[in-house]
């Protein structure tokens, strides 16, 4: 259903929770914060599921949505998740009971949901929560703000190559509300940590090299993140950093994870497909930002990502 519908239908229910995916980033919690806000607005009950892997670079836009241990949905939204693999703990718990609208953005999204409002085209999945919530009637500044940490994280401040003519009309919209957009682009663009460009520094010096320069690949293990010291904030959409570097047009952050995984995070150019490449190792994502996970040790994840990404270049 397109955003209208889901507009009128959102606005028949009371008692909404909202799910945020795992490893929240800007789009989801700003979505969920924006949603919430909205909804309250038109006075319904409503609140937003705590993820307990939101750092503290995003928490403060849930302060006061956050749903209580006596918070008894009615109806349950998720918003900027695409796959059943996404949801956290707590959310898995309401995916097994059913939810009722799905409202997301990437083309891998797998349908979970009773009801499902997508759209591939948004370069952020708080273009689409904008323009819903405008269908109840003028947007706040409360709703506006977090939605712009949305549209704005997700394209970079606007840079990545998700982003559309659509989605400066949107934060034109949002700017135009009365927001501090200025204190947005300082905290999450403008600003770094000293752990943070430890991390970039540690790249520079560890990334490996293919195709000429074109191809470039990386990996922060658990023991760089703790001899640094640094946390999931300082490593925050770390995986868009290696592709900055001249002539790069693919490249891949490994992470290490507990347990003998790797999170794998792949960028391109958009013309060799992240999706493609990351579907091959189970994952999913966009054209040109995609994502998987695989039971690896580093220097495995290194070559079978670079078998996948070998795979998609000979049919390309
Ligand atoms: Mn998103």
């Amino acid at each position: 259903m397109d955003y209208i519908e889901a507009a009128a239908l959102l606005r028949g229910q009371d008692h909404i929770l909202i799910l945020t995916h795992k490893k929240p980033d800007g789009d989801t919690i700003g979505c969920a914060a924006g949603l919430c806000q909205a909804l309250r607005e038109q006075g319904r009950d409503a609140a937003v599921l705590p993820n307990e892997d939101a750092t503290s670079l995003f928490t403060p836009y849930l302060e006061g949505y956050l749903a209580g241990e006596a918070f008894r949905p009615d109806y349950v939204v998720s918003v900027d998740i695409a796959g059943r693999n996404l949801f956290t703990p707590a959310g898995e718990v309401w995916l097994r009971r059913g939810i009722d609208l799905a409202i997301d953005h990437h083309p891998s999204h797998e349908g979970f949901g009773a009801r499902s409002c997508v759209d591939p085209a948004r370069a952020a999945c708080g273009e689409l929560v904008y323009d819903l919530i405008r269908q109840w009637g003028p947007v706040s500044r409360e709703a506006a703000l977090p939605l712009y940490v949305a549209v704005s994280t997700d394209t970079g401040c606007f840079v990545y190559n998700n982003t559309t003519p659509e989605t400066h009309r949107v934060a034109a919209d949002l700017m135009s509300l009365g927001i501090d957009f200025q204190g947005v682009n300082k905290r999450h663009f403008r600003t770094k940590s000293r752990k943070r460009l430890q991390l970039e520094a540690l790249i520079i010096d560890t990334m490996v090299l293919h195709d000429g320069g074109e191809t470039a690949i990386c990996a922060i293990s658990l023991a760089d993140m703790a001899r640094l010291g640094a946390t999931e904030r300082d490593a925050e959409d770390i995986a868009a950093f290696l592709g900055q570097l001249e002539g790069v047009r693919t490249s891949v952050t490994i992470r290490e994870l507990e347990g003998g995984a790797c999170k794998l995070s792949v960028r391109t150019d958009g013309i060799l497909s992240a999706t493609q490449i990351c579907a091959l190792l189970g994952g999913g994502g966009h054209a040109a930002a995609a994502g998987c996970t695989i039971r690896a040790t580093i220097p495995e994840a290194k070559a079978a990502i670079l078998d996948a990404i070998r795979q998609v270049q000979s049919h390309a």
